[in-house]
């Protein structure tokens, strides 16, 4: 009787102490999200503290590279300030230009090896493709 008592008392004991750790588990998953959230909260006030950066440009605002790499270009949309420029770089062996759709804007045709700098007055948006090869297009951003 008192062993089989004594066993009751010990399968208790590790009942309670398995409710308590289930207990601080419950505490714990709500705990982290809690502190993930204010974690993302004061990040994302750091962030939008910061001014507005361009994207895909590079640092230093107005002067953005553009590869021309395997008929592509790279990349394919940039952002820049009006008064900023884009340097297109020949990569490929075979050559390329840069041609806006609305005629507005084109490069000279130029050679693997080679670079072209357009400066932008105009604020807008505009298409371009190559001319040799229509299927290599882009979009510059002047804002
Ligand atoms: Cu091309």
């Amino acid at each position: 009787m008192a062993t089989s008592f004594g066993s009751y008392e010990k399968e208790t004991d590790q009942e309670s102490r398995r409710r308590q750790r289930r207990r601080r588990l419950r505490a714990l998953s709500v705990l982290i999200p809690a502190l993930l959230a204010v974690l993302v909260a004061v990040v994302g006030c750091t962030e939008s503290g910061a001014a507005p950066q361009p994207t895909e440009s590079v640092a230093g605002g107005g002067a953005v590279q553009v590869a021309m790499v395997d008929k592509e270009f790279d990349p394919e949309t940039v952002t820049i300030p009006v008064g900023g420029s884009i340097t297109w770089v020949n990569q490929d062996t075979v050559s390329h230009n840069a041609v806006a759709d609305d005629g507005s804007w084109a490069t000279d045709l130029f050679g693997g090896g080679n670079s072209t700098t357009l400066t932008f007055d105009t604020p807008g948006t505009y298409s371009y493709s190559c001319t040799p090869h229509p299927n290599m297009t882009g979009t510059v951003i002047v804002e």
